[in-house]
């Protein structure tokens, strides 16, 4: 590390909160699969933002639409009608074919969102008894940060003295129908809410039929199925969405991070009319929620997906991708996970070097990725890498490797 480097970092840590503990590398551009340091060193982006960059860095088509609307009108908030948002609300809803969308800016807000529609259908529809309500969800969860989603947590550091904690939550295992057949029994139960694949969990990829199952078990009990695709929705896995691998439609569909190819906090619920109907003027909304800048960068952003084939190709990279880390011939390598291109190595530690010690090395060497619990690194590179390019990234991450044996 350069000492200019080492006193920006030094400064961050003075003036910023400390929630993060970040590789030791300053970025300042970045384009397609590619950013740059502030020495102007090149790396690979393997976290692609955790998945919120699928169309790559400062994608010109996105870029254009951002550069445009913010010339001509920034923000109106809903309380009047704005024309990107009359436009946005036909083209999402029929791209993910849902009746109706409800725009708000970051993942947790929309994940709020669900359980509030949730609940209110639970108790307008469904006939639960007042306040009585309850929301199924995973062990391992991760749907972000607000004090009510900390509280479906089951990790003691998202969640430790930030209580107390919302009530109506129970946790169920992950990838376990028995269990959720057996939790949807209780009348009180509104919705089940859940990731396709877990991601914070460290790449954790369901068994094949978990999600159809469980989509069934919710439909026969009459509670909504909440699917949080925030990171995994958008073409990562190799379909638009982690659910059409089984065919799954939700009653409630949540989308965040590449709804907007990284380039605007945009994030959105999707639902037919039968639930959000429950949705009624003055019961929920958002200043910046379906913003004119938010709207005609999303449609960008999807266009982008559709016409680049971005779902297409992360099935097929990440295939290649998997089989080609499998081929690495390291003891550290005790597995290798994952769909499309979200995938995870996890690293059997040697000679007392880590995860974070082969994320060191990859840099070092011109990749970033981030490990997570310790010993798992996720490799997620924007959908927008080429063959070539994978192949190149894929000696770096093998040399890295290597080095420690
Ligand atoms: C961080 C992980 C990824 C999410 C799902 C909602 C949200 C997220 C399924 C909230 C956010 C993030 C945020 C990021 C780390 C991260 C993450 F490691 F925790 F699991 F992506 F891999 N639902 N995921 O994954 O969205 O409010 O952040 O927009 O820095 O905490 P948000």
């Amino acid at each position: 590390m350069t000492d200019s480097a080492r006193q920006k970092i030094e400064q961050e840590l003075k003036y910023s909160a400390h929630n993060y503990n970040p590789l030791p590398v300053v970025l300042s551009k970045g384009s397609g699969v590619f950013v740059w340091d502030v020495n102007g060193k090149k790396y690979f982006d393997f976290l692609s933002a955790y998945s919120a960059v699928n169309q790559g860095h400062c994608h010109p088509r996105i870029i254009n639409a951002l550069t445009n609307q913010a010339n001509t009108l920034g923000l109106t908030s809903r309380a009047f009608h704005s024309n990107p948002f009359v436009e946005f609300s036909r083209y999402v809803t029929d791209y993910f074919g849902f009746d109706k969308v409800l725009p708000m800016n970051t993942g947790a807000e929309a994940v709020e969102t669900a359980l509030k529609i949730a609940r209110k259908w639970g108790y307008e529809k469904k006939g639960i008894p007042a306040d009585q309500g309850k929301i199924i969800v995973c062990g391992d969860n991760f749907h972000g940060r607000t004090i009510t989603i900390i509280s479906a947590s089951t990790d003691p550091d998202a969640r430790g003295n930030f209580g107390p904690y919302t009530p109506g939550i129970e946790s169920i295992k992950y990838n376990d129908v028995k269990a959720l057949e057996l939790a949807v029994q209780d009348f009180n139960v509104a919705a089940f809410i859940v990731e396709p694949i877990q991601g914070e969990a460290g790449v954790f990829v369901p068994d094949q039929g978990y999600l159809s199952e469980a989509k069934r078990i919710c439909s026969d009990a009459n509670v909504l199925f909440i699917a949080d695709e925030v990171q995994t929705g958008i073409g990562r896995t190799g379909k638009l969405l982690a659910c059409d691998h089984e065919n799954v439609k939700p009653d409630i569909l949540i989308l965040g991070k590449a709804i907007s190819g990284g380039v605007y906090p945009v994030s959105c619920v999707l639902a037919n009319n039968s639930v959000m109907e429950v949705i009624t003027p003055g019961t929920h909304g958002s200043t910046y929620g379906g913003n004119p800048i938010a709207c005609e960068v999303a449609t960008a952003a999807l266009e982008v997906v559709r016409d680049e084939k971005l779902a297409e190709k992360a099935q097929e990279l990440g295939e290649y991708f998997r089989t080609s880390l499998k081929k690495i011939d390291s003891e550290m390598i005790s597995e290798v996970r994952g769909k499309g291109l979200l995938n995870a190595v996890v690293i059997q530690p040697k000679y007392g070097k880590e995860a974070w010690d082969v994320c060191l090395k990859m840099a070092e060497n011109g990749l970033l990725a981030k490990p997570t619990h310790g010993d798992i690194i996720r490799f997620a590179p924007p959908l927008v890498i080429t063959k070539i390019q994978l192949e190149q990234s894929l000696e770096i991450i093998k040399n890295s490797i290597l080095y420690f044996g």
